[in-house]
């Protein structure tokens, strides 16, 4: 019998920290050896001028869900799973999103449901809380925190989502009691709907006014709002999809100062602009998003932040919607920029992009491209050191990755089922040729070799604070809790 399962020979590992030469040997789905001449395989694969990285994590997909308008997105768990393999993330973490009234117990049955028998790769769940109602709050989330579904997102934004800020001081409170993380869409919902109605009352509606309406205050007092709200709490929180300068110089400043603040940035924020939205007729409905995509100094200022430490995350944010009535355009062919339904895709070209236009040009090291797209997110999500790292005893999730390999990124190109992409015609050097899961090939060059439902639901557990008595008390008790601070 064979010494492992499978040898990656003769390529260079990359983690979040170091790079070296080794070869990977896989016994039972897991790294077993990092070394030289590490002994006789079932199969040996040759990595010679290949870079051999630990699989992406994506902790920010929408897939097989509803909006809040209950639109489908594009993506089931299968075509959005052999998306993701093929761009080489081999874990993601997509939502099981509440709509008011509804239990958040049904919604994670539903979710187990749709990914279960589809799923190429393996996969969490987040929630998505947007209906904090005492049976909520007092029993199923903390009891679906304690089952290990330890992250949840909450709105402050979406008139079908938004929780205010008590309910957000309510949900901080018990995120901290019981060790989850709060993610947060930080968009002031008034200041949208203010500038929204101006526009439309004097008969602006095309897409390009989808920017204009998100204005980047909306996004930046929203931020600083959710930190305040977090740092009352002493809760840890994650801003997601950030993307102007002054939130992301607010959550800069929050962590400087010591807060549990993290923030997560996309590719929409990196390669888009707002003019992308001012395109002929409908065409601007493509890049419709929620933050939308800002201007060239936004760009530079988020770019910055990957590399300053105000951004831990980058993630896609996948919000797949055709360009068809059963998408953008299912408010009818020519709705006002209020009724194109909000998302891009990028779950495919998220890691590409990065390593292209990233570590090709020597704005971000190879250990910090592995960091942001893989490790940080398993950290923060509680999947590392099974996820997000290449290390013995940590799952053979790999993608390795040819440096070389020139592609220009066009629909036709990418698995997912939309029917284009906003990156059409842009060049990327570096794509992952072969792609591991738990040891498996998954895809290797252009095929795929994934069996639908071969993914797994992980397992997370929760991490409460260290000090019980730091621990609040619901309903809080100023005195033993807040004193000192509130003072
Ligand atoms: N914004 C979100 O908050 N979620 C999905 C898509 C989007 O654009
Ligand atoms: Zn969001
Ligand atoms: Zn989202």
């Amino acid at each position: 019998m064979a010494d492992y399962d499978l040898i990656l020979e003769g390529g260079t590992v990359a983690t979040a920290s170091d790079t070296f030469d080794a070869d990977v040997g896989i016994r039972g789905g897991r790294i077993a050896a990092l070394g030289t001449k590490l002994g006789s395989a079932a199969r040996t694969i040759d990595a010679r001028g290949m870079l051999v990285l630990p699989g992406g994590v994506d902790a920010h997909c929408h897939i097989e869900q509803e909006s809040s308008t209950l639109l489908m997105t594009a993506d089931d768990y299968y075509s959005g799973s052999v998306s993701a393999a093929f761009g080489g993330t081999t874990t993601f973490v997509p939502f099981a999103a509440q709509h008011k009234g509804q239990s958040l117990r049904d919604v994670v049955r539903v979710a187990h449901e749709r990914a279960g028998p589809k799923s190429v790769i393996d996969y969490a769940f987040h929630l998505i809380v947007s209906d904090p109602s005492e049976q909520v709050m007092g029993q199923e989330l903390p009891a679906l925190i304690m089952d290990g579904y330890t992250s949840f997102k909450v709105y402050m934004t979406y008139e079908k989502l938004k929780i205010d800020d008590a309910q957000m001081l309510d949900v901080l409170t018990l995120a901290r009691e019981y060790g989850a993380m709060t993610m947060v869409h930080a968009e002031n919902n008034d200041v949208i709907n203010w500038i929204s109605e101006r526009l439309l009352s004097r008969g602006y509606t095309a897409p390009k006014y989808h920017a204009i309406s998100h204005n980047p205050i909306a996004e930046s007092e929203a931020s600083r709002r959710a930190i305040d709200l977090a740092r009352l709490i002493d809760a840890p929180l994650l801003i997601v999809h950030v993307s102007t300068p002054e939130a992301a110089a607010s959550i800069l400043e929050a962590r400087n100062r010591g807060l549990k603040v993290y923030g997560e940035t996309c590719p929409q924020y990196l390669f888009l602009t707002a003019d992308d939205l001012d395109k002929e007729g409908m065409e601007g409905a493509k890049f419709c998003c929620s933050p939308p995509p800002r201007d060239k100094a936004a760009q530079e200022a988020i770019w910055l932040g990957l590399k300053n430490g105000t951004f831990q995350v980058f993630s896609s944010d996948h919000a797949p919607y055709r360009f068809d009535e059963t998408g953008k355009l299912n408010a009818g062919p020519n709705p006002t920029f209020k009724k194109i339904a909000n998302g891009v895709p990028g779950l495919e070209v998220r890691l590409p992009l990065l390593f292209s236009e990233g570590v090709g040009t020597g704005r971000l090291t190879l250990n910090e491209f592995v960091a942001l797209t893989s490790t940080n997110a398993a950290k923060l999500y509680g999947l590392h050191p099974r996820k997000g790292t290449i290390a013995v005893g940590a799952d053979a999730d790999i993608a390795v990755w040819d440096p070389t390999w020139k592609r220009t990124i066009t629909h036709s190109l990418l698995h997912d089922n939309v029917d284009y992409t906003p990156y059409e015609g842009r060049e990327v050097t570096g794509w992952p040729r072969l792609v591991l899961s738990r040891g498996r090939v998954l895809v290797e060059g252009e095929t795929l070799h994934a069996e639908r439902g071969s993914g797994k639901f992980l397992d997370r557990v929760p991490v409460p604070p260290k000090d019980p008595a730091a621990t609040l008390n619901t309903p809080l008790d100023p005195a033993a809790n807040f004193g000192a601070r509130l003072l």
